[in-house]
């Protein structure tokens, strides 16, 4: 890369919480690892065993908001780096944890939703949430019970704020992807975008995936992701 880029789109995945505790999905004692992704992360898994779904994402809200877990020096990279850097920033993220946010991170879009959020149904008004839910819990705008679901996209569900992501990535000249092994569409196809529009593409991932980006940078993200958007700042 010659010049100093003006606009910069991060996408992260599962790979960037990893060194804080938070298995990732596709890790062989990954999240997923017993269960079977349609039955905990599709609307027709919810309806069919929707306390199978609660106790999976109740168990993560749990992990999360444990002691044992904070953000990681990635995060705090990606965090500071947004603060100091003078051209535009946007981080968008698959994850549905809240450490990018518990670093610093402003700018930030969760396209899968977020499990500190819940949804009714039937308004379907957004609340936070900090303790476990189900089909017992009532909501707080129609007073029943039976209305709330987590506010996470499921696989067949529109990902979150797509406008506002495709924009950002046509007007980038760079497009970095941290720890995501890029399955899942259409975060998978992000540097595809970017690329049209003759943005850089950058990849720091333990290991390559099989994307072709400009740039590769394989090791753990607490290593990469500092030591490269410290560089960025001093280009
Ligand atoms: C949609 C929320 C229409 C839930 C998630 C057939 C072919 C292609 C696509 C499809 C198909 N059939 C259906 C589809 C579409 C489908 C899809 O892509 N399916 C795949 C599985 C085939 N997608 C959808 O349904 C999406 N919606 O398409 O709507 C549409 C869209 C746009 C416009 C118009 C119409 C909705 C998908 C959302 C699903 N919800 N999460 C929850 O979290 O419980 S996805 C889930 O996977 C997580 O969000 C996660 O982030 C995401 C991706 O996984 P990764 O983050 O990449 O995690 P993974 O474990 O896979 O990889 C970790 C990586 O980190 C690895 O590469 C590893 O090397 C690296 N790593 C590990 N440790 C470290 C590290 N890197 C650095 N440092 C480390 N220490």
């Amino acid at each position: 890369m010659t010049s100093r880029p003006r606009s910069i789109v991060v996408l992260t995945g599962a790979g960037i919480s990893a060194e804080s505790g938070i298995e990732t999905f596709r890790a062989a004692e990954g999240l997923w690892a017993n269960h079977h992704v349609e039955d905990v992360a599709t609307p027709g898994g919810f309806a069919k065993n929707p306390q199978l779904v609660y106790e999976f994402y109740n168990q993560r809200r749990r992990q999360l908001l444990s002691s044992e877990i904070s953000p990681n020096t990635a995060h705090s990279a990606l965090a500071k780096f947004e603060h100091e850097f003078d051209g535009k920033f946007l981080l968008v993220t698959q994850n549905v944890d809240n450490l990018h946010e518990r670093a610093g991170s402003q700018n930030l879009i969760h396209m899968h939703g977020e499990l500190l959020k819940m949804r009714c149904l039937n308004s379907r008004l957004v609340f936070d949430v900090g303790t476990d839910f189900d089909y017992d819990t009532h909501c707080r705008c129609c007073g029943s019970a039976g209305n709330l679901r987590p506010h996470v996209v499921w696989f067949g569900e529109m990902p979150l704020q797509m406008n506002r992501i495709n924009t950002a990535l046509e007007n980038c000249d760079m497009f970095v992807s941290i720890g995501t092994s890029g399955n899942v569409y259409p975060a998978s196809e992000f540097y595809q975008t970017a690329k049209i529009r003759k943005a850089s593409t950058v990849e720091l991932n333990l290991e390559r995936t099989g994307s072709s980006f400009d740039q590769h940078v394989c090791g753990p993200a607490t290593e990469s992701v500092p030591q490269f958007f410290e560089s960025l700042l001093r280009s």
